[in-house]
């Protein structure tokens, strides 16, 4: 398989087809062991050839939106060698990387931010008066975010050379939503476009390579723009829907937004996707391409499930049966999640459940179908689904968001803004709280615990396991406050869960094993260890007390409002206390037990174990990166030691004894 962008473009028309079955079968063999975006990927394999065909790279830049389909773009570009170690330690990782190859040439894992990106490298082109092209792929789904308009809304005014790529496959995750989704599947099911498109695609197919080019980006351009709206997008008598929406040809809204439109037309048929970009590559004014792909296209069980195969874990490739769990294996955090809000929700009828396009990946989907009048899937658009949530608590619903802790961070000023500050009580549940290990830094949900702690009015938890994680929803339903929950990411503790929750004391700690009440001969030990590191606890002070030290373990439950009183008992009871966070150190939970030590005027060292100041990387396994970078039982138990070492309150202690 050739793996460079000049090999690309030595081929023929037949050699493209024969790299595009190539390719199908790499991905398909190679994810199968390591897991990652399979459907994405798949569908775009014919647009990704003809890209690496028509434009050059790195020169060009090819800007994806989220890059998780990006994976036929690394094949091309020098990465073939390295494609198995995709989503691997010190392996490829899944979404493009400035770090990983000059090819990509913005990084990127949260969605809609593409366009921006892109306008942002033609203004700084044409300032620069170079000659780069610039190419935007952006999903049918990056059109539910609202990053993606104010792009839209600024591309006319900024540059007259942009190339925006609509890869239109139907779907987000799961089946796309909302009104831009029902006007897209409008134009592409529309019988008199579709007969349009089906003879401006044969015309494109037609002609030899270049042709098209120069004779559409000259004087039979306007004939062509003629064709192309009057006869066969706005024949006569087409009017728009009484909806507003439907009116086709110039009245498009791309269009309207300034840009040449052109589609929808087939993103598989290669020698006709070729002719169109170098169509692209010379026209003078920004122009949107709307190709429809397929989903999963060229293995059948993607085809089939589309959301499943969307990413996944090693599955089988005979069959694209996912490898089991171990049988007994814990439940998942999200779905105790989606199964106890449909409990709550039927005997609450104030709560109402909203994803920002993550039915499966939050468990919300148990909800959808459950109780589908009480859920909302508001598209990739976690800005609104945090203001929608507070203008529904206005009118008194309690509404709960489900949205992972790093796509959080997208909607801050409306954290800030529209719930804190009304001091409106919805309830975050933020799923993939701490390491999403083989996605990497753009998935790490390692912020929320800094960036929440500074708001007034919030309050925010973290549950030790699966009925905790009960019970802080239960008690999250009885608040009139903002309320926020994190927990991590797949498989919860195996513990069995209560059949009535319990109501939880705001701001009160649990401990759940003090120290002796020897207060004089045994160094004592104080181990505060938040949500999923509680079981990482137990197993430090088991070590810890066979080295003869006295130690508590307290699931501090709270960031906050922290529990002062029991941080300061064993800030004055301890001689070492330890913090312990799936977060990062600076402005997390340990730096906020430092704050109050320092208002309390307490000096007892605190050890805080949790993420550097810094970003961290993909890797096969959450347990390797832990070990990289000291979350481990042996790390705790070297740090204490080495407190006692240094500390002559420790040292007084050795004498004593
Ligand atoms: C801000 C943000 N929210 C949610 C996600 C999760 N997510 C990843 S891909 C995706 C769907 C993308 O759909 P589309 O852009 O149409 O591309 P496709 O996978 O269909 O090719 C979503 C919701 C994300 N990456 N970023």
């Amino acid at each position: 398989m050739v793996d460079s962008p000049q090999h690309v473009k030595k081929l023929t028309l037949e050699q493209l087809t024969e790299l595009a079955e190539e390719i199908r079968h790499e991905l398909i063999t190679v994810l199968a062991k390591s897991g990652g975006h399979l459907g994405p990927n798949l569908g775009v394999v014919e647009l990704t050839i003809a890209l690496h065909y028509v434009f050059s790279t790195p020169k060009d830049k090819l800007v994806w939106d989220v890059s998780h389909q990006s994976y036929v773009h690394k094949l091309l570009t020098g990465r073939k060698n390295r494609f198995h170690s995709i989503r691997q330690t010190d392996g490829l990782n899944g979404f493009c990387l400035r770090t990983e190859s000059p090819h990509d040439c913005f990084g990127a894992g949260h969605a809609g931010t593409a366009l921006s990106a892109a306008l942002g490298m033609c203004a700084a082109r044409d300032k620069k008066g170079t000659d780069e092209n610039v190419v935007c792929i952006f999903g049918d789904a990056a059109l539910t975010n609202g990053i993606s308009y104010e792009a839209l809304n600024n591309i006319s005014h900024t540059t007259k050379r942009f190339i925006g790529i609509l890869n239109d496959n139907e779907w987000s995750i799961a089946k796309n939503v909302g009104a831009i989704s029902s006007y897209l599947n409008k134009v592409i099911t529309h019988p008199r476009y579709n007969r349009w498109s089906k003879d401006f695609e044969r015309f494109v197919r037609r002609l030899p390579k270049g042709e098209l080019a120069l004779k559409l980006a000259h004087k039979a351009e306007e004939g062509f723009k003629g064709a192309m709206t009057e006869v066969g997008l706005q024949p006569s008598g087409a009017r728009l829907d009484s909806d507003g929406r439907g009116g086709y040809g110039n009245s498009l809204f791309f269009e309207e937004m300034g840009l040449r439109y052109l589609g929808p037309l087939d993103g598989h048929d290669l020698p006709m996707l070729v002719n169109l970009l170098e169509f692209a590559k010379n026209y003078d004014r920004p122009i949107v391409l709307h190709v429809l792909t397929k989903k999963g296209k060229g293995y059948d069980a993607a085809v089939a499930s589309p959301e499943k195969f969307h990413g996944l874990g090693p599955y089988d490739v005979k069959t694209g049966d996912p490898v089991p769990a171990k049988p007994g294996a814990p439940p998942n955090y999200q779905d105790v999640f989606g199964e106890t809000l449909v409990k709550l929700c039927q005997k609450d009828n104030t709560l109402i459940g909203i994803t920002a396009a993550m039915p499966s990946g939050t468990g919300l989907r148990h909800l959808e179908r459950a109780m589908p009048d009480r859920y909302y899937d508001v598209g990739i658009a976690e800005e609104h689904a945090v203001i929608f949530a507070a203008g529904m608590a206005t009118m008194g619903f309690h509404p709960v968001c489900a949205i992972y802790s790093t796509f959080l961070q997208r909607a801050y000023d409306c954290l800030h803004h529209d719930v804190c500050l009304q001091d409106l009580p919805v309830i975050f549940c933020m799923d993939r709280a701490g390491l999403s290990a083989n996605d990497g830094p753009t998935h790490h949900g390692l912020f929320d615990i800094a960036y929440l702690r500074c708001l007034p009015n919030v309050i925010a938890m973290a549950p030790k396991d699966e009925d905790e994680l009960v019970d802080m929803m239960f008690t999250a339903t009885h608040q009139h406050h903002p309320t926020f929950i994190r927990y991590p990411r797949g498989a919860a503790e195996g513990v069995p869960i209560k059949a009535q929750p319990k109501l939880l004391e705001i701001g009160r700690a649990e401990v759940i094993q003090n120290c002796s009440n020897d207060v004089t001969k045994r160094q004592k030990v104080a181990l505060f260890a938040l949500g999923n590191l509680n079981s990482m606890a137990r197993q430090a002070a088991a070590q810890m007390a066979a080295e003869g030290l006295d130690v508590a373990i307290i699931n501090p439950r709270f960031t906050k409002p922290l529990d002062a009183g029991t941080h300061e008992f064993f800030g004055r009871a301890a001689d070492v206390i330890v913090t312990l966070e799936d977060h990062v150190l600076m402005g997390g939970y340990g730096s906020g037990v430092l704050e109050l030590f320092g208002d309390l005027g307490l000096t007892t060292p605190v050890v805080r174990i949790g993420w550097p100041d810094q970003f961290i990387e993909h890797a096969t396994s959450q347990g390797e990166l832990r070990r990289k970078y000291g979350l481990t039982v042996e790390n705790i138990v070297s740090k204490v030691k080495a407190q006692f070492a240094e500390s002559p309150t420790a040292r007084n202690l050795i004498e004593v004894a």
